[in-house]
């Protein structure tokens, strides 16, 4: 991948714990590297097709100037989702934070924070089967599209499924979501479990009626598997109401244990399902 290297740019702010650093600025120190790929840039030699270094050190002198943390921790994780947000081509950053005149007694060239932050690929199922099932679906997407977390959000056409599971008993809306998102996978749950809550979602009965559910069906080729998160989802593989929108987003994605694309495993559980 190729990447933009920004080095030690020094900016004069109000960062720390201490009272006295809150009024007398001192010196920090801040690097990053932009990955992104600048193939195209490099062809055409257009600074329109990559990021503009000048650009990026603006807006982290502005940045690292204008907003007073405790915690350089804090500078350097808003630095990187400020840096994903504000240019589209950056698929992931890198950024350390030195403050090399950090109060504390001994000799030391600098004290320092490091954090890195990238655009992952995921996919979601939307399901709904009470009340207004296209607003709850609505409701899901436009929180999606609003939270700077995530770019790129893309529904698949919505479609109507009988329940499956003998629990739920009314008919589904159910569609897939694409997007990028730079929460980790729990973050990601966590998130989604938030715009359920939104909706009015209630946990009485597992697999019952629900006005919103929202499962993470694959995050990257990431295999994870514990008590709260399987991704990507345990029971994908038998549930024509998830392949079927997804197929139509992605029918040439990978399952990376099951080894086959959506698009074929979609066919096969439709094979099963005639016999
Ligand atoms: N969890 C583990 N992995 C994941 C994941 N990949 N994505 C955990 C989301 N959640 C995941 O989910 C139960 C627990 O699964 C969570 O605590 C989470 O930590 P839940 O949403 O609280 O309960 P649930 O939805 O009732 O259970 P589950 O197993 O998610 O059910 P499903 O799989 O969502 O099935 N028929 C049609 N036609 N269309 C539907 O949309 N949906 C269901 C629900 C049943 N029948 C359906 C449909
Ligand atoms: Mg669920």
């Amino acid at each position: 991948m190729d990447k933009i290297v920004l080095k030690d740019l020094e900016a004069t702010a109000c960062h720390g714990v201490n009272p006295e650093e809150k009024v007398t600025p001192q010196r920090f120190l801040i690097s990053a590297e932009i990955f992104l790929d600048f193939g195209d840039a490099a062809h055409d030699d257009d600074l329109n097709k990559t990021v503009s270094y000048s650009a990026v050190k603006k807006q982290i002198i502005r940045f690292v100037e204008g907003n007073p943390f405790d915690l350089i921790e804090t500078v350097a994780a808003s630095l990187a989702k400020l840096i994903l947000c504000e240019n589209p081509l950056a698929n992931g950053v890198k950024i350390t934070v030195k403050k090399p005149d950090a109060p504390m007694s001994g000799n030391f060239d600098f004290v320092a924070v490091h954090t890195e932050l990238k655009w992952s690929k995921i996919y979601l199922s939307l399901g709904s089967n009470m009340g207004d099932r296209n607003a709850y679906l609505d409701l899901a997407v436009s929180e999606l599209k609003k939270d700077p977390a995530f770019r790129n959000v893309r529904e698949s056409d919505r479609i109507a499924t009988p329940p499956y599971g003998g629990v739920a008993h009314g008919e589904f809306l159910n569609s897939a979501v694409e997007a990028d998102t730079w929460l980790d996978p729990y973050e990601l749950l966590n998130a989604v479990n938030a715009i359920e809550a939104a909706a009015g979602r209630k946990r009485d009965v597992r697999w019952g009626d629900r006005t919103l559910d929202i499962d993470i069906l694959f995050y990257d080729d990431i295999v994870l598997g514990d008590d709260r998160l399987c991704i990507p989802h345990i029971d994908m593989a038998n549930r024509e109401f998830v392949l079927k929108p997804l197929a139509q987003l992605a029918p040439y994605k990978a399952h990376p244990l099951v080894g086959k694309r959506v698009a074929e495993m979609l066919k096969d559980l439709q094979q099963k399902n005639e016999k």
